[in-house]
């Protein structure tokens, strides 16, 4: 079954992830299968918004322009982008803007990740600010515009499936690259070789795969992606289930706090007279930093600080483990929560319905039992 899953068109080399979607492709990564320090390649999710462009074989020869609100526009190969340069290599997290989506109560509108529409990775390229530089913004220069070659739903080439795009000061922030290398390997095809942008620590929509253009703009981006309640949340609370489209909305921008316990398994069962439980796991911040993690085994009444591995670099996950004392076989509830620089922690419940279902960050839940069942 697992390996029919894999072999669907995408999918190959692809190891454990849960299929939310096949036309277009998503997938997730189980949350114990993103144990590792760094996302292997066959863990990584997979998110399309429409069907997959046409594979491309002469990986250097592959062209990208830079066109609109600067002094020279630029037409370049990939090759010409390592050749003029320096080349930077960070581990950042990639995350989905609905990632949490199946944690909102009534649901919400779009595929129903649970916390696995993300991976963190390392990622080789060039600082898009020196190729913007190299360009020469025009004062008028104010946002990006993303642009792909792969077709929409329908196939058509005409319209893009998403094209998002940022204020120019995010852009121009070393860590967001063009990316033709992950782990390591060059850019795998599903995850946009040969070339695609990274955008950390904002919605996975804007760090565009097959990346043939970026416009730079006069004006806030409007294709597919930047409109209606796309990527958008609700300046007041709404009540869950309510009709948010015409309410005054913002675009989302830096991801929430989350955590993730990545071991042990949900459903895991440890002999009897298990005394320690040991429990590992990630968080991120968004733009921010981790400040701390917490655990705790009785639905909140008492917490544990967790022990933390220092990033490697800004937009890196922070690795984290705990070991906790059982005082007793029985059954266990996990909760994690991580808190972020600016004192923001995550929730039990979410307080943020919106319709389109961004920014659930309610603490992942794994329970276990030690011993026979009770
Ligand atoms: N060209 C193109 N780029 C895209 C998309 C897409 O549909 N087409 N989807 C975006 C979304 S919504 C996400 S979350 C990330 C997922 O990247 P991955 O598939 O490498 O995990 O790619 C983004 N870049
Ligand atoms: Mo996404």
């Amino acid at each position: 079954m697992q390996h029919r899953r894999n072999e669907r068109e995408g999918l190959e080399g692809k190891d454990g992830l849960s299929l939310l979607g096949d036309v277009p492709l998503v997938a997730e990564t189980p949350e114990e299968l993103l144990d590792d320090e760094t996302t292997p390649i066959a863990r990584f999710f997979v998110r399309n918004n429409g069907l997959l462009p046409q594979p491309m074989t002469d990986a250097d020869g592959w062209t990208f322009t830079v066109d609109g609100e600067v002094e020279r526009p630029l037409h370049l190969t990939l090759a010409d982008l390592k050749n003029r340069f320096p080349h930077k290599t960070f581990r950042m997290v990639l995350e989905c803007g609905g990632n949490g989506r199946s944690f909102f109560e009534p649901k919400a509108e779009g595929n129903p990740w649970t916390n696995g529409g993300v991976g963190c990775a390392e990622w080789t390229g060039v600082s898009l600010g020196d190729v913007l530089r190299e360009a020469g913004l025009k004062d008028s220069a104010q946002f990006t515009g993303h642009f792909g070659a792969d077709p929409d739903k329908s196939g058509s080439f005409e319209h893009q499936a998403m094209s998002r795009g940022v204020p120019i000061a995010k852009a121009l922030e070393e860590h967001t690259l063009l990316v033709w290398a992950m782990n390591g390997e060059a850019l795998p095809f599903i995850h946009g070789g040969p070339l695609r942008l990274i955008v950390p620590g904002w919605p996975g929509s804007l760090s565009q795969k097959w990346l043939k253009r970026i416009w730079i703009r006069d004006r806030e981006h409007d294709g597919p992606g930047m409109t209606g309640l796309s990527y958008r949340l609700p300046v007041r609370p709404l009540a869950p289930g309510a009709d948010g489209r015409d309410v005054e909305n913002r675009i989302l921008e830096s991801m929430p706090v989350r955590s993730i316990v990545t071991a042990p398994a949900d459903g895991t069962r440890y002999p009897a007279g298990t005394r320690t439980l040991d429990i590992r796991g990630a968080a991120w911040a968004g733009d921010d930093a981790v400040a701390r993690v917490e655990v705790t085994l009785d639905a909140g009444a008492t917490w544990v600080e967790a022990a933390m591995i220092p990033p490697r670099n800004r937009y890196d996950w922070t690795r984290w483990q705990v070991s906790l004392p059982l005082p007793s076989d029985g059954f266990y509830e996990i909760f994690a929560r991580a808190m972020d620089s600016a004192g923001r922690a995550q929730p039990f419940r979410a307080a943020n319905w919106n319709p389109n279902g961004y920014g659930c960050n309610v603490m992942h839940r794994v329970a276990v039992t030690v011993g026979p069942e009770a």
